[in-house]
């Protein structure tokens, strides 16, 4: 490693002085002319971390659903997972070493992790379709050669197919071809599978209106459209060619203010989905012929998704154990639904990817989702290798019609990160196989009225927390009070916790009603302003 060359370019990229960033549960995350410097030594780390484990490593440049104006970077692990944690603090401290420091911050780390730096490198690098992506992509990639690394651009990409394409490079091919199109193969050979064996208890013609959020989402649905079997028929809006992207549309926004996206017409009963910037995240909705508008979110897919193996796993007589892993947002109503139907370990992880990822990996099989609309399915490689010796060994025609569908199910989700186009594929196919309308599937259970909001502090540290994020440990007095509020309140439930992302404290309440449940979350988010030290003006009352 040529330490004279890093200084070289290092200078091209020199970092503002002052400016300090975390890596946070979603890598770096700033307004994009903050963020060259970053950009350059995420490209640096990636070929460290490349030596160390031997293998290729990705970085995504990326914002996912904030405004077209902010970018970010992430790290993708050998196994298309998020970055070891030990490593994110390697990547703070080299984004926040001023320019002087850079050589010694970045041989402390080779020291620290003993890196054999005659090892080679190989990172594969992508970005979403913001503005800024394509010189930040840059800035990674003189990183990376600064270095002696050895890159392959993939270039435009969601952030789950850059996952992927990391999985197969480092499986050597296991997992599926590491292109895009070896994605597209993979992933549309499943589903048309599923839908050869769905014909055969119905006519599936099903339409499906699909927001993009003016991100990448659109792009790379195109490209598919023409690899995916007539009876989906997918309607695409929020393209990108006029509107701006996350802008009053997408998962988040849907998610958030509880309505459709601009740009996509509903009439009653129509079946629609929004990805987000990034297509990580995907959320389903309709409106009823009242005009009332229905989410089906992350808790309504793990439901669908995680019944579905459930009773596939029956049908096969096979004794894998099913778990589903949810976050502290999970609506009540699924979490108690779930645990009546999967009869299996329900849990909760903390907020962010990485945790519900390493919770579901301890089980036969882990589905994991975000009430935002994040999530996938983990199955253990043993479980794997059940399902398909059963679909291909077993003499029961029913028992190996199952294991066969299981089969095809495994091969259709995407088990490196949650991916809105697998995830909508697998619910689409779910839905033609179980013969349900998404009104059907909403009726599963109805969700209990909850309410979000968030608070200013003066130092969002002060709120520390235990037990996945439902309780709070600091400020003192805080979590006593929140349980007597909860408690004054029919099926209550509330918690508070820093955003990862953002400088806020967040609260969710959930009760009965929801004008119970907004005044739960705003004596909860009086009780934050009060006690973990709110700045500005004090919370008011939901109207
Ligand atoms: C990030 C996380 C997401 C989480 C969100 C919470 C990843 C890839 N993304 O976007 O999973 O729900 O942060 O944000 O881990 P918050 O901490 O601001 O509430
Ligand atoms: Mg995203």
């Amino acid at each position: 490693m040529d330490f004279g060359t890093v200084a070289k370019y290092s200078a091209l990229h020199a970092k503002p002085p002052g400016l300090s960033s975390q890596y946070g549960t979603a890598g770096f995350r700033s307004k994009a002319e903050n963020l060259d410097h970053t950009m350059f030594r995420m490209g640096l780390l990636a070929v460290l971390r490349s030596k160390k484990t031997q293998s290729t490593i990705g970085v995504m440049v990326t914002a996912s659903h904030n405004p077209e104006e902010d970018n970010g970077v992430k790290l993708i692990d050998p196994l298309g997972e998020m970055l070891a944690p030990s490593w994110e603090e390697h990547a703070t401290c080299l984004a926040n070493a001023e320019e002087p420091e850079l050589l010694t911050v970045l041989s402390d780390i080779c020291q620290k992790e003993a890196l054999d730096s005659q090892h080679d490198a190989f990172v594969v690098i992508g970005r979403d379709t913001r503005s800024s992506s394509k010189k930040l992509s840059q800035s990674v990639i003189d990183g990376v050669t600064a270095l002696g690394g050895q890159f392959r651009d993939y270039g435009l990409v969601t952030t789950p197919q850059l996952h992927y394409v990391v999985c197969c490079r480092n499986t050597h091919g296991n997992y599926g071809r590491a292109t895009v199109e070896g994605y597209y193969q993979k992933l549309s050979k499943a589903f048309m599978e599923l839908m050869k064996q769905a014909a055969t208890q119905r006519d599936c013609h099903v339409c499906l209106k699909i927001d993009c959020a003016n991100g990448i989402g659109a792009l790379k649905l195109k490209e598919m459209e023409r690899y995916l079997p007539g009876c989906l028929r997918i309607h695409i809006f929020n393209d990108g060619l006029n509107g701006k992207l996350n802008h009053l549309c997408g998962a988040d926004f849907v998610k958030e203010h509880q309505k459709p996206p601009v740009g996509l017409e509903m009439t009653t009963g129509e079946r629609c989905c929004s990805f987000d910037g990034d297509a990580d995240r995907i959320v389903y909705y309709y409106n009823d012929a009242a005009g009332r508008f229905h989410l089906l979110d992350g808790d309504k897919i793990a439901t669908l998704i995680s019944t579905f193996i459930k009773e596939l796993l029956v049908k096969t007589g096979q004794t894998l154990t099913l778990a589903v892993i949810q976050t502290a947002y999970a609506n009540g109503s699924s979490t108690r639904y779930l645990e009546e139907t999967i009869k299996g370990p329900v849990q909760c992880a903390k907020t962010g990817v990485k945790h519900l990822h390493h919770k579901a990996k301890e089980f036969d099989v882990g589905v994991y989702f975000e009430a935002n609309g994040h999530g996938t399915v983990l199955f253990s490689k043993t479980a794997e290798m059940k399902i398909r010796h059963q679909a291909e060994n077993e003499k029961d025609n029913r028992k190996r019609e199952a294991a066969k569908i299981l089969e095809n199910t495994i091969d259709l989700i995407n088990q490196t990160v949650g991916d809105a186009i697998s995830d909508m594929l697998v619910i689409e196919a779910i839905l033609a196989l179980k013969n349900l309308t998404v009104q059907q599937w909403d009726a599963m259970y109805t969700d209990r009225p909850n309410r979000q909001l968030k608070v200013k502090v003066a130092d969002r540290r002060v709120i520390d927390t235990t037990d996945a994020e439902r309780r709070a440990v600091t400020p003192p007095g805080l979590q006593e009070k929140i349980d007597a509020l909860v408690k004054k309140t029919t099926w209550a439930r509330a918690f508070v916790r820093p955003s990862g992302t953002e400088d806020v404290v967040r609260v969710y309440a959930e009760a009965d009603t929801q004008e119970n449940a907004d005044n739960l979350a705003h004596e909860v988010s009086l009780a934050v302003y009060c006690l973990a030290g709110g700045v500005g003006e004090e919370p008011k009352p939901v109207v």
